[in-house]
């Protein structure tokens, strides 16, 4: 099979009622890039990334659609279905960039599946599960009490997991949310606290030292890995990392030395699903939980992060978080990828399971080939 023809899409997702809120700001628009990949068999393959701010990490979508407009020409006459020589293929075109080969990449395993006639989970090493956890995000900047509120919903609904955004505001209304989250659901589910990069040191161990019979994680709390290491052994709770995990080699080293007890791991930041892959197959020998998320994005991007979270060996498995509690409408008018009581059921059928109405991304921003 070779690449014939891929084409580029700029699409906008408008978050759903209030605007989502994290330690570094509030976003009520995300932009999303994606690719549609076809083969000399006539067989399509969608791809997908999306930043759901410039500054959530080192990509933003005009970088994105210049990326692959930078790559796309030269991956015509690839072969899909071998993802290792893609990846070389694309490294050899261009440094870096990971989000944009992403997409290519998640198009590619599309490609693949509906190829073979398997789902994309087959691909990735096979499911262990045909239903996924996944786990909400409360944003900051609510009250307190409409915090504690939401996650007593969530657990009502069958959240496994919820996570708590903390940073952008006093480190004691944190510690407050957190405290009375914890007297309201207890051990009803997991709880995370997830700083994105904008807690100092200090608050940190103010969060960790005044909540000491709270059994949370914490996940990227402060903006780079050597401040986290600075303070990790005088934690009394476990540390995932995420935005500062930017490529394999990060994993590895954190792995390695020990400065995390698991990830918070997003598939476009890393390269894409063979990245990923490997990601999952380094936790589990050192036996470290970690999500199977990315930062925003449509059916498609939500399909290839449950389909990685399916082959996730099931106690290591921390979930699979999607933008769709919070867009108004499935790419897929067969109605696309799915929370359920906190759940995703695995999309079904060839590839990643999910059909864009391609009506709905308008007219290709790019086409190579
Ligand atoms: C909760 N997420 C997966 C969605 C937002 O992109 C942020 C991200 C996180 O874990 O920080
Ligand atoms: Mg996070």
């Amino acid at each position: 099979m070779k690449i014939t023809e891929i084409a580029v899409f700029a699409h906008s997702l408008p978050v759903r009622n209030a605007a989502y809120r994290m330690s570094i700001g509030e976003v009520t628009n995300v932009p999303t890039t994606l690719v549609r990949v076809t083969a000399d068999n006539g067989l399509v393959g969608w791809g997908e990334t999306s930043p759901v701010s410039p500054i959530y990490q080192s990509h933003h979508a005009a970088g994105d659609l210049a990326a692959l407009a930078e790559l796309a020409p030269g991956l015509i006459g690839a072969d899909p279905t071998h993802i290792v020589a893609l990846h070389r293929r694309m490294n050899g075109l261009l440094l870096g960039h990971h989000p944009a080969k992403a997409a290519i990449d998640i198009a590619a395993h599309d490609l693949a599946g509906k190829h073979y006639g398997v789902p994309v989970s087959t691909l990735l090493g096979g499911a262990a599960t045909d239903r996924v956890p996944s786990y909400y995000a409360i944003s900051a900047g609510e009250s307190v009490d409409y915090m504690v509120d939401r996650a007593v919903a969530l657990v009502a609904e069958g959240y496994p997991r919820l996570q708590l955004k903390v940073g952008g505001r006093p480190i004691e209304e944190d510690i407050e949310v957190i405290r009375k989250v914890w007297e309201a659901v207890g051990n009803r589910t997991k709880l995370a606290a997830d700083g994105n990069r904008g807690l100092t040191t200090r608050d940190t161990l103010r969060l960790s030292r005044e909540c000491p019979d709270i059994p949370f994680i914490i996940e990227q709390p402060c903006n780079t890995i050597e401040e986290v290491a600075s303070i990790r052994s005088q934690l009394h709770h476990a540390v995932y990392l995420d935005e500062v995990t930017r490529d394999v080699s990060t994993v590895l080293d954190a792995v390695g030395r020990g400065l995390c007890d698991g990830f918070g791991m997003k598939i476009t930041r890393i390269g894409g699903l063979h990245q990923m892959a490997l990601v999952r197959d380094i936790c589990e020998v050192r036996s470290m939980p970690h999500t199977s998320d990315d930062e925003w994005g449509g059916d498609i991007i939500a399909a290839a992060g449950v389909h990685l979270a399916s082959t996730v060996q099931p106690r290591l498995n921390e979930g699979a978080w999607i933008a769709q509690p919070y867009l108004e409408n499935s790419y897929d008018p067969a109605g696309g990828v799915r929370i359920e009581g906190g759940h995703i059921a695995v999309p079904q059928g060839p590839g990643l399971g999910v059909t864009p109405d391609e009506a709905i991304f308008g007219d290709p921003v790019h086409i190579f080939g």
